[in-house]
């Protein structure tokens, strides 16, 4: 911290900055270095939420509580413990598990902040986007852009779960937060279902490794990106690379964007026995466990996973990924944003972390 000058009064000292604070100014000086930190010091902590813990918790909303205008959405947010109590799994995403019983549908209604959905379980179920129904299978990826009208029917005999993910936090601290029902309860659903992935552009679907270019406000008019396609592109680039994790971005056919202006959605497979390094990037990064078993280490610590569970790697914490059996993660990051804001950054670091803990769940019945 600046100190004052060393002849001035400590009386003048503290009434200049109670005038200043009656005044409601702040002397920069006093806070410089907790405002321009050296590296991103984000509040979120990395933390895992375990599908052990979340399956029954889901399980049990769908027995108590209906889903109904108002409350909208069945929904279990992840709240990160290092943001004081906010709905949020890191401080520019929301993420969360979805749970819609059987015959159950969720009222349409749209907002400014987008949204992607990924599958983890369940079928018969469709999202309907602006009129469009998009049938949701497991390791599917559906997007819900920003003010597109959207509501979810199950029209199958058991309960569906996928992963939802959001811009929520950014767009609130923008304060651009948009809400309105739909006057019904359901769109009504023109024509066949899957109406974009007919007439989707020719353009390209995924990109190995990351989108580079700057921002583009149109999202994908592709809605959906089914499981068959990923799973076959990342075998090709498993099969093409020596890496212990390739990884793919899914992207706007028309522009190859990322897939929403604000939010990238990436796939990663991580094979067992062959290398990987850790990597720290600027903004934060949601993970979901499609399959397979593994751990990854953040900051030094090692975060044990298996199919369902949810992670987060905050804005500048290494990370690297493991496999014990081949193993592929969904991403959903904010790269978009930070990248039209020129203060992306990436660093593969040279060797891998020393692991100084192992993160234990706190209600995962079997200790890992
Ligand atoms: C929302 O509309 C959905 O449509 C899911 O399924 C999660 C979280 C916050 C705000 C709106 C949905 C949401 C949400």
């Amino acid at each position: 911290m600046t100190v004052e000058r060393q002849d001035a009064p400590a009386a003048a000292l503290d009434t200049l900055y109670a005038r200043l604070d009656e005044a409601a100014l702040r002397p920069l000086w006093t806070i410089t270095e907790q405002l321009l930190t050296p590296e991103p010091r984000p509040k979120a902590v990395p933390w895992l939420w375990p599908a052990e813990t979340m399956r029954p918790l889901a399980e049990e909303a769908i027995r108590l509580v209906p889903v109904e205008r108002g409350g909208e959405r069945r929904v279990l947010s992840l709240a990160n413990p290092g943001l004081g109590g906010r709905p949020y799994a890191v401080g520019t995403l929301w993420g969360a598990l979805q749970a819609l019983g059987p015959r159950e549908s969720a009222p349409a209604h749209r907002h400014s902040p987008g949204a992607i959905r990924f599958v983890l379980e369940g079928e018969g179920v469709w999202t309907t986007v602006d009129g469009d129904a998009c049938d949701m299978g497991p390791g599917d990826l559906i997007l819900t852009p920003g003010w597109a009208w959207h509501d979810h029917t199950n029209a199958g005999d058991a309960p569906m779960f996928w992963f939802d993910g959001l811009d929520l936090p950014m767009i609130e601290a923008l304060d651009g937060v948009f809400f309105e029902p739909y006057p019904d309860d359901r769109q009504p659903v023109d024509g066949p279902h899957n109406a974009s992935e007919r007439g989707a552009p020719a353009g390209a679907r995924f990109v190995e490794g990351r989108v580079t270019d700057a921002l583009d406000p149109r999202p994908s008019p592709l809605l959906a990106y089914r499981w068959a396609d990923t799973d076959a592109e990342l075998s090709r680039l498993a099969a093409a690379s020596d890496d212990g994790v390739v990884s793919l971005e899914f992207t706007n056919p028309v522009n190859g964007a990322s897939v929403l202006p604000t939010l990238s959605c990436g796939m990663h497979r991580v094979v067992p026995g062959r290398a990987t390094l850790p990597v720290r990037r600027t903004g934060n990064t949601i993970y979901v466990v499609y399959q397979g078993e593994g751990h990854s280490v953040m900051g030094g610590r090692r975060f044990d996973w298996r199919a369902g569970d949810m992670f987060v790697a905050p804005s500048w914490v290494p990370v690297e990924h493991h496999a014990d059996a081949q193993a592929d993660l969904f991403s959903l990051g904010d790269a978009p944003v930070l990248r039209a804001l020129g203060v992306y950054r990436e660093e593969t670091l040279a060797a891998p972390q020393d692991v100084t803990s192992t993160f234990q769940p706190k209600n995962g019945k079997n200790p890992r």
